[in-house]
């Protein structure tokens, strides 16, 4: 590790919902049992519609329905893709990608206190252009195949390596990670988990992934 980088805090779980929610008093009864369960850093807001854009009014809907729970478990609520949307939410943060708008334009909309997430999907380059327009993190992956998000390119872990031994900006990892492979992630030095199917399909359900995630992250610390 290079001298000038503090040693890394432990690896922490940060959950996305499903694409598309039906039922959101059903979402939320299963989320308020996934936060019981273990630590969540925070909570993406990541619903699609038909045409693959954000549903901007299920965004509305389920953050409006999460957030007092959340904010009560320590998780921090990130919005998908549109930074004036996570402004008028009262939202901790945004996540944006290359397709979504300028981290520049971003970090202006939303103002220096909110957290500003970029998706650099498999280049270092891309990271490192994020980190200098503004971004809190940047987002590596897909690491593992995934149906979640189409066209992911994939990512390897000498990227997570190259960036934990040089860079200061925390990185998420992501894309079809699940208790059972994320182990080689955490080694290589994501400082968190970016994690939908993983937790929402679990076969035990969600509170159980989430208490197994927690329990391999402890275990690797
Ligand atoms: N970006 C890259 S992969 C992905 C996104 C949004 C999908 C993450 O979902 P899952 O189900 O954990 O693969
Ligand atoms: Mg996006």
């Amino acid at each position: 590790m290079a001298e000038n980088i503090p040693p890394r805090e432990r690896t922490r779980l940060y959950l996305i919902t499903p694409p598309r929610i039906d039922d959101v008093a059903e979402f939320a009864a299963i989320l308020e049992g996934a936060l019981e369960a273990g630590d969540v850093a925070s909570l993406q807001i990541r619903l699609k519609g038909a045409d693959g854009k954000i549903d901007v009014a299920a965004t509305r809907e389920v953050t409006e329905t999460v957030m007092a729970m959340a904010q009560a478990y320590g998780t921090a609520i990130i919005i998908n893709d549109s930074p004036e949307l996570a402004v008028e939410l009262g939202a901790d943060g945004v996540h944006v990608g290359p397709e979504d708008m300028p981290v520049k334009k971003a970090r202006e909309i939303i103002g220096s206190d909110m957290i500003l997430g970029a998706t650099a999907k498999d280049s270092r380059h891309a990271a490192m252009a994020a980190g200098e327009q503004g971004a809190d993190y940047v987002a590596f992956g897909a690491f593992y195949p995934t149906e979640t998000k189409a066209g992911t390119v994939p990512a390897d872990l000498e990227l997570l390596e190259f960036w934990q031994e040089t860079m200061e900006l925390p990185c998420v990892a992501i894309g079809g990670i699940t208790v059972d492979n994320a182990a080689p992630l955490v080694t290589a030095g994501a400082d968190f988990l970016a994690v939908s199917s993983g937790v929402w399909n679990h076969p035990e359900g969600a509170a159980a992934a989430v208490f197994a995630f927690n329990a391999l992250l402890d275990s690797l610390h």
